[in-house]
């Protein structure tokens, strides 16, 4: 799917001058069926407690963009859509927590270069577009609960994802939890495959 251009998904069309409202936004990494099955059922077997995230709201956020004012949305399209990243394998083989946010996530033991390399285009790409910096340091992760008391670190068969796309995703908070809703999705393409 290299080369191609953006996948509209749907909701909001941003930049069309119709809501002059903001959206919760974020960049993240979405995952297919099959990663998703196979991480919720990790964390069914291995998080002794807590609020499991459900599988279709599993993720790896790249960059949270907060409340993102509509007459911005021309500008995030446009990182999306001009970001340079090639693709790669990412395993995730390491469930561990933080106590303090009481998370419980799934990560690479390992971050493959290129996720640091995407991780920085985007960074820099944002700032350029007068986007803060992302507040945290980039600790990829998939959060698998929240409110989880600290428990045991586990190595799991990796779950291997073949990562192609980026999403920007809109959250929306509601009183069951958040939804996320992608509003489109880009592909990956290395510097070399531009015209
Ligand atoms: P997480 O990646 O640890 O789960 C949408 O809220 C996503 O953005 C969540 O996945 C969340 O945390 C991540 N995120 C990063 N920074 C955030 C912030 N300052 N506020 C809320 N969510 C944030």
């Amino acid at each position: 799917m290299r080369g191609r251009g953006a996948r509209w998904v749907g909701g909001f069309m941003p930049g069309n001058g119709s809501d002059g409202g903001t959206q919760r936004l974020f960049l993240a990494l979405w995952p297919d069926e099959t990663v998703r099955c196979a991480v919720a059922g990790l964390a069914r077997e291995l998080i002794p407690d807590g609020r499991l995230v459900p599988p279709e709201n599993l993720h790896v956020t790249l960059a949270f963009l907060g409340d993102v004012p509509g007459e911005a949305m021309p500008r995030v399209r446009a990182v999306g859509a001009n970001l340079l990243g090639s693709g790669f394998a990412l395993e995730l083989d390491w469930i561990g927590c933080w106590p303090r946010p009481r998370i419980s996530w799934i990560a690479p033991s390992y971050t493959p270069a290129l996720l640091v390399q995407l991780h920085c285009e985007l960074r820099r790409a944002l700032r350029k577009a007068g986007f803060p910096a992302p507040a945290r340091r980039f600790a990829p992760h998939m959060t698998l609960a929240r409110r989880s008391a600290p428990h045991a670190f586990h190595n799991v068969t990796p779950v291997v994802w073949s990562i192609e796309r980026i999403a920007l995703v809109r959250s929306h908070l509601e009183q069951t939890g958040a939804r996320y809703e992608i509003l489109y999705e880009w592909p990956l393409q290395p510097r070399n495959t531009r015209g």
